[in-house]
């Protein structure tokens, strides 16, 4: 199982990069980061931790719910150049243990200075708050996050914070971590669905991992368990797509990851045959910043929440018992529904379940006199009573961990897109595996243009995650020609994708350039930053550096 795999570690970048021309192009950026690290620090690097960015071909929004997406790695990636801190006061001054310099190549993220402390008491007053807070209390290492505005180290405190609590929980015992000085440069767009965050958390705890000589024994499964984990202390209550497909993915095939009952990937090739037309996916930003920590209230945690507590309520409605303090997803009540041995259930018995399931959401429709049946959420105070937990309970199992705004609750639309939207997962595997080992006709391409259509549509009218200018961008690249095209990521902005011939790329990103308007007064070197094919990457690696 590709989850089961070690964490690959490197000797020389040809060996990372196996296309010897990306191979040769990236050296040089390798070798700035070295040099630039050798100067600031005094000392040379003894790792880089590199991490790529990914973008979901469909499947959103679903990975917190317990369903499986299909993501692929990108090229764009975060790299950190590491290696224990030397003092250069003679004698040397004693640093805290695991004190951290963190710089950025990029001016605009000043170079941070912290370290962690031990802490001896119980969980702090925001912790006992906190929706983790008995993570939080075992911990016998802190450090300051600021989960309220946007800050470049947060990330990176994010990734040391899970180092820090699995290997030296008990100072002393199981020694100190190493002070680390470390800098970064990253290609992948920030606030642009193409998991900058995540990419930065997985780089972050790698460096971190690689320094204190953690790696040996680890497998890609633990690394992405470790990231998740890191980034929820960030802020946002994600699912796990972005660092499974970071860690896990592999060049030239998407992974179908799943997360019930456990985290598990599936390599699967995308159709790029021999014979044409041959297909890229082509990503465009919509230069719309979505900065998912600030809007989480209001947009990412609430979705989580809604979601919650949608399954809540359809269970009540099914006639499923559930526990006051249970917290089950759509994928558990699925499972519930269904009656199954989950260790034993295949992909076609759960197309199959999906399928039985799907009239059931209806019954999360609200239907009251005077409003169109579904137009409707719910209040908080109709949730309550739906949830049939009293508001203390609801409270303590639905609330207290995280803090959400909202008139209405959409119970009933995002049910229908989260079970939609998992079984067009579904069908886009079935169509990438039919396809292997055919010729792929153009039909093949137009089927998964036409999955990735309805997906958009879904997210747009359903789960409410799109915005004006990303429809705009996913209709002009419809009319450039785009078999299928969709918002990707958690959305509210972003970028999309699109499926595109690959040797009608260049007429299509030209049609796009033209037509979509925010494009018009970049410079040549944004606008490729902008809009640009990609092919399917390595997921993350390190580099061992000659000493
Ligand atoms: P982005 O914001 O695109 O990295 C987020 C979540 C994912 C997933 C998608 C929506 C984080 C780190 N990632 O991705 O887990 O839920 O939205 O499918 O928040």
């Amino acid at each position: 199982m590709a989850a089961e795999l070690p964490i690959p570690v490197f000797t020389s970048l040809d060996q990372a990069l196996p296309d010897l021309k990306t191979a040769a192009a990236e050296l040089i950026r390798y070798t700035n980061l070295v040099d630039e690290y050798t100067q600031r620090f005094g000392h040379k690097p003894t790792y880089i931790a590199r991490a790529p960015g990914r973008v979901n071909l469909i499947g959103e929004h679903i990975d917190y719910v317990l369903f499986g997406a299909f993501p692929a790695a990108v090229e764009r990636d975060i790299l950190i150049a590491c290696g224990p801190s030397v003092s250069s006061a003679s004698p040397p001054e004693p640093s805290s243990p695991g004190s951290v310099n963190a710089h950025n190549l990029d001016a605009k993220y000043a170079p941070q200075a912290f370290a962690p402390m031990l802490k001896n008491a119980g969980p702090t007053d925001v912790e006992k708050a906190d929706a983790d807070a008995t993570v939080h209390a075992e911990s016998a290492w802190h450090l300051d996050i600021n989960t309220r505005e946007l800050r470049w180290e947060s990330y990176v405190k994010a990734g040391y914070y899970g180092v820090l609590n699995h290997f030296f929980s008990q100072p002393g015992q199981n020694g100190h971590p190493v002070p680390v000085d470390l800098l970064f440069t990253g290609s992948v767009p920030s606030g642009s669905g193409l998991s900058s965050s995540a990419a930065m958390v997985v780089a972050s705890t790698l460096a971190f991992l690689a320094v204190n000589e953690k790696v040996n024994g680890l497998t890609k499964g633990k690394l992405v368990e470790m990231a998740m984990e890191n980034e929820k202390r960030a802020g946002v209550n994600s699912g796990g797509l972005d660092q499974a497909a970071s860690v896990i993915c592999t060049p030239h095939s998407a992974i179908y990851v799943t997360f019930f009952p456990s985290l598990a990937a599936e390599p699967i090739p995308l159709p790029t045959p021999r014979t044409t037309p041959k297909a890229v996916f082509v990503c465009a930003n919509s230069l719309v910043v979505s900065d998912k920590l600030v809007s989480a209230k209001y947009h990412y945690n609430l979705r989580v929440v809604e979601t919650l507590v949608g399954a809540r309520v359809l269970a009540r409605r099914l006639g499923i018992s559930l526990t006051d303090s249970e917290r089950p997803t759509f994928r558990v009540i699925l499972a519930r529904w269904l009656g199954t041995d989950e260790a034993n259930f295949s992909v076609e018995h759960l197309k199959a379940g999906i399928e039985r399931f799907l009239p059931e959401v209806e019954k999360l429709r609200p239907a009251r006199e005077g409003h169109e049946a579904g137009e409707e959420g719910v209040t908080m105070a109709e949730m309550i009573e739906w949830s049939g937990l009293s508001p203390e309970q609801f409270n303590q199992v639905y609330l207290s961990w995280v803090e959400v705004e909202a008139t209405y609750f959409q119970l009933y639309k995002r049910a229908r897109h989260v079970f939609a939207e998992a079984l067009r997962v579904l069908e886009f595997r079935d169509v990438c595996l039919r396809a292997q080992d055919e010729f792929v006709p153009e039909d093949t391409l137009a089927a998964l243009g036409a999955l990735m259509d309805a997906s958009h549509e879904s997210c747009s009218t359903l789960y409410d995650c799109s915005c004006p200018e990303v429809d705009v961008l996913v209709r002009i690249a419809k009319d450039a020609g785009a078999y299928g095209s969709r918002v990707t990521g958690a959305g509210w902005g972003g970028c999309t994708v699109s499926l595109v011939a690959e040797d009608k790329v260049e007429e299509f990103i030209g049609k796009v350039k033209a037509q979509y308007a925010p494009y018009k007064d970049l410079t040549e070197e944004k606008l490729r930053e902008a809009i640009f094919a990609t092919k399917p990457s390595a997921g993350a690696f390190i580099l061992k550096l000659d000493d």
